[in-house]
């Protein structure tokens, strides 16, 4: 290891990889037991995401800056009175998985034990929230028994609504390579949308969706008709087995009839219950597909039941197998940072409200669940809540029915927001602003999907005033504690004294049904936990539920019952999720232009059938709404032949700064899981229409006002910015005023006109272009701006046609690279037969971070079956030149 190099944690998703920041690079800790030295395109840019424009410095009140002894008084004050007048629930707090141990901990224990209010929420409550129930209802304890290791054990792996590929990229290379030296071991996945990940498996069961809890009832039924149930286990470890047996006696739960139901072939569902049933082992890793629905936990219990009656659990290279988004969603499952949780997988019985209050000394302590994410928001609306803190979560984004989250917090009377960017969409509707300290300036602890504690750690110092979170929630915490006369129970010097409060918490679960204690941590160092080396809890390598014996009452897991869903009705449904190179509202990775490249503008997929029946053409405006009535989202249309039928597909990431209205949550309803109340993101009506604007606009320069406009997009390329905009109205050039100290030369065109900003130094023998706007009334592609080198002026056109030429039509594939489809495509067109290895030495596409590697190989298999490699058409449409009249 290099001298000056810090070892910590990837700050993105659950895979939680091991990172060295040296120097001068950021690598993939070889060491590290999630990654061993490798990372995906998001972490291979973390030091791009650290030179993110616009963080907050400085803490402020209504817009006027303060100290931090004002504003944590003034916070604290705001907290006793709304207590004092309306009681603790009038207080809520709402918080993100990407916070640390540490910050949760303190939260919590405000929260619950000082304040005296369950409200204390998180972001995981839309991610994974349905797994935490399942889990419980099957477990009896929210344990996820699995290890990345078991890849390498297991002969068949089930991805269930999880396009692992993007979303888990470096722990989807695993089980690449876990296929590369094992050729039995099989992939099956199960989405109803054809994705890079589902391109690459042996089988794909394109269900209908929402179809998922009848295909594990059809498998389970399917295991018991072939007499395939492991009886033993079933008889001495779990509970229900007989009840769900005799509703599977039904006929809708037979092979031909799911296939049917679920339109997929029958033998390729044999197939899979056939894998299943003979595979010694198995491991089901279940995502949003299963999660985000309005029966998710029902889905994740279908799942479980199978591993249950095939005793497919608890043993190497077994079990069912849920993926955690955040990289410490799970740590703040372990801590207990829910309303539905009191503490360290504990719940409100009186016992442990009991021990909890007698270890945290605390004045108070919840008896009784809080309210859950969705309706926090309501309760804020209906007049009960008072007071909100939000700590590192964009719910203007995030939260389903975004448009009335917006309402929502314009009407609260006090919103506090902890972030670390001033760009946040959150910011705008906060009373209080609090600036953090983000990744890599500051130090805590990360519990990853399989269970591994690992440290991040700071090699930065906090720019401005930032503070870490648990830094702030403790000074709130004392103060508060003055206002009420009582010890201060935030007297905590450093991380790593809350780590051992915390730690010597969990050992109130030892000698109890629960699994989860760090409580052989206990008495930690400052030095031993400054040194921490990730450790998997339990920490003795005991595998969870290996002795067949669960955390329920009496020992026994429980089968579970639930009804499957009935299908989507004919209509036009909205699917949603993420993409490869950026991470949730982009407010980390918007800015770094090597990722802005792989989806350039909102943009809203579906088959050429259902493109043709909408009258919509592929780069022209669709409106899409919730109803007839309400207001639309504007998304650029793309043809995607996988999506069968009357799919949608939105991502997730555009916010204000980068898609400007169109954020796909404004048109998808608030619907939740009763029991987990996780929101049904996934599938959701909608009406789609195309729309005409009046003008159509593109800018490529330096920063400049634009008038506010319907549509917009925001695309960071290296030096200068790509502003893709339309407008209802007709905009003129009025709308468009100089700047000061702007040089600029204007045409007329047929359609509009456009314009550069020249360079104001530049000789008038070769004027250098700086900026490009172009205005018309139909939609103007960035390839556009050749026409420059038509114009009769003497024009320096670089770097700006640099820009243009690597942007135009093709789709980017490797970000390190920047190689495109259309790169590889010509590759192709060279050698016909060229391999992988071949294309990465050709193009050094996928020799950095590896993240497209996928991406790549699917290419290849699709441009092998389709033949098109002659002529690969351009999904635009064909693009129309600008005609000029000077
Ligand atoms: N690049 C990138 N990676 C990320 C993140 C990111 O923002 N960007 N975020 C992280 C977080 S917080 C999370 S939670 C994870 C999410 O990781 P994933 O769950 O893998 O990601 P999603 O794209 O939300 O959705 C997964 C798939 O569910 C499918 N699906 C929709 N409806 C159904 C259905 O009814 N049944 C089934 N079986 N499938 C269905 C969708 O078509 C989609 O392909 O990703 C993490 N990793
Ligand atoms: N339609 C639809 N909606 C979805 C989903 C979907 O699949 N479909 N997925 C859902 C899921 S699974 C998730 S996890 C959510 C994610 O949604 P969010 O949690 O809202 O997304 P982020 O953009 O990650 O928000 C994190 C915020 O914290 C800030 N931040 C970063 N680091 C720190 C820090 O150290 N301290 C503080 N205080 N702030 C920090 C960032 O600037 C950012 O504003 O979206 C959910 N919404
Ligand atoms: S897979 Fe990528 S985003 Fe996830 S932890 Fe690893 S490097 Fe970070
Ligand atoms: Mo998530």
């Amino acid at each position: 290891m290099p001298k000056n190099t810090t070892k910590t944690t990837c700050p993105y998703c659950g895979v939680g990889c091991g990172i060295e920041v040296r120097p001068s690079e950021i690598v993939g800790d070889e060491k590290h037991p999630a990654n061993r030295g490798m990372l995906c395109s998001k972490g291979a840019a973390l030091s791009e995401s650290m030179k993110m424009p616009q963080r907050l410095l400085v803490p402020s009140i209504q817009g006027m800056e303060v100290t931090w002894d004002q504003v944590t008084d003034e916070i604290a004050e705001r907290i006793f009175s709304a207590i004092a007048q309306y009681g603790p629930d009038s207080v809520a707090m709402y918080l993100s998985g990407q916070l640390l141990t540490e910050d949760y901990y303190v939260a919590n224990k405000l929260m619950k034990g000082f304040i005296g209010t369950s409200n204390i929420e998180t972001n995981t409550r839309l991610c994974m929230m349905s797994a935490v129930s399942a889990h419980i209802r099957a477990f009896g304890e929210d344990v996820v028994p699995m290890s990345y290791a078991d890849i390498e054990q297991t002969e068949l792996i089930v991805l269930v609504g999880a396009n692992s590929a993007w979303t888990h990229p470096v722990l989807f290379r695993r089980i690449e390579q876990a296929r590369e030296n094992n050729p039995n071991l099989k992939l099956v996945v199960i989405d109803p949308r054809t994705t890079v990940t589902s391109k690459l498996a042996d089988l794909h069961l394109q269900i209908e969706n929402e179809g998922d809890t009848l295909l594990f009832h059809g498998l389970l039924r399917y295991l018991i008709d072939n007499r395939a149930v492991d009886m033993k286990f079933i008889k001495e470890s779990t509970e229900g087995f007989g009840d769900v047996w005799n509703y599977l006696q039904e006929v809708k739960y037979q092979l031909h009839a799911i296939g049917e139901r679920l339109n997929v072939d029958w033998q390729d569902l044999r197939k899979f219950y056939d894998w299943f049933m003979t595979s010694l082992s198995a491991i089901t890793m279940f995502g949003q597909g299963v999660n985000q629905s309005a029966y998710g936990v029902d889905k994740g219990n279908a799942i479980i039941n199978c591993h249950l009656a095939s005793g497919k659990i608890g043993k190497p290279g077994s079990g069912p197998f849920s993926l955690t988004g955040q990289p410490n969603a799970m740590g703040g499952r372990e801590v207990g940072a829910l309303s539905s949780q009191l503490a360290i997988h504990r719940g409100f019985d009186p016992q442990s409200t009991r021990m909890v209050q007698d270890y945290w000394q605390s004045p108070v302590i919840t008896n009784r669940p809080g309210l859950k994410a969705v309706d926090i928001f309501r309760a804020i609306d209906a007049g009960q809540i008072k007071v909100l803190w939000i700590v590192g979560t964009n719910p203007i984004i995030s939260m389903p029915d975004s448009d009335k989250i917006r309402q929502t917090l314009d009407h609260c009377s006090c919103v506090i927001v902890s972030d670390i960017s001033a760009q946040s969409d959150v910011i705008d509707y906060a009373d209080i602003i609090l600036p953090a300290a983000g990744w890599g300036e500051k130090r805590g602890m990360v519990t990853n999907a399989e269970r591994v504690i690992s440290r991040q750690r700071a090699f930065a110092n906090a720019p401005g005033q930032a503070k870490p979170d648990w830094w702030i929630l403790s000074q709130v915490g004392e103060r508060l504690c003055n206002l009420l006369s009582i010890p201060n129970g935030f007297e905590f010097k450093n991380e790593a004294a809350i780590f051992r409060e915390y730690v010597g918490m969990t050992a109130l679960n030892d000698n109890s049904p629960y699994l989860f204690s760090l409580s052989k941590l206990a008495g930690i160092t400052d030095s031993q936990y400054s040194n921490w080396q990730p450790r998997q809890w339990p920490f003795d390598g005991r595998r969870p539920f290996a002795n067949g014996y669960f955390s329920t009452p009496d020992g026994r897991a429980n089968f579970v019952w639930g009804e499957p869903m009935d299908a989507n009705a004919d209509h036009w449904w909205m699917n949603s999720g993420r993409i490869r190179d950026q991470w949730h509202s982009m407010t980390r990775t918007g800015h770094i232009h090597r990722l802005s490249g792989y989806e350039v503008e909102p943009t809203v997929y579906m088959n050429s059938i259902s493109l043709a029946k909408l009258f919509l053409s592929p780069g022209r405006l669709a409106a899409i709404r919730r109803d007839k009535y309400s207001k639309p989202v504007y998304a650029k249309v793309a043809v995607d032949d996988g999506l069968p039928g009357k799919q949608l597909f939105m991502s997730i990431h555009w916010s204000k700064l980068y898609g400007g209205a169109s954020n796909v949550n404004r048109i998808i309803g608030a619907q939740v899981d009763e029991l987990s109340g996780q929101p049904a993101f996934k599938s959701w009506p909608v009406e789609i229409e195309a729309v005409e604007m009046n003008t159509y606009g593109l800018y490529i320069g330096p920063r400049r006002p634009l008038p506010a406009t319907d549509y917009r997009a925001y695309q960071q390329d290296k030096e200068v910015g790509i502003w893709r905009f339309a407008a209802l109205s007709s905009l003129t050039r009025d709308d468009f005023p100089l700047v000061k100290g702007e040089k600029i030369l204007r045409w007329e065109l047929e359609e509009g006109w456009m314009m550069v900003i020249v360079d104001r130094d530049s000789p008038q023998s070769l004027l250098r272009v700086v900026g490009f706007l172009a205005v018309g009334n139909t939609p103007i592609e960035i390839d556009y701006l050749q026409v420059l080198a038509l114009m009769d002026e003497p024009l320096e056109l670089e770097p700006l046609l640099a820009v243009a030429s690597s942007k135009a039509r093709s789709q980017l594939i490797c970000s390190c690279h920047q190689v495109t489809d259309q790169h590889i495509y010509d590759a192709m067109n060279d050698d016909e037969s060229v391999s992988l290895n071949e294309l990465q030495a050709k193009l050094k596409c996928g020799t950095h971070c590896g993240s497209c590697v996928m991406d790549i190989k699917s290419l290849l298999m699709s441009a092998s079956e389709d033949e098109f490699l002659l002529d690969p058409t351009p999904s635009a449409a064909p693009h129309k030149g600008p005609s000029l009249h000077k």
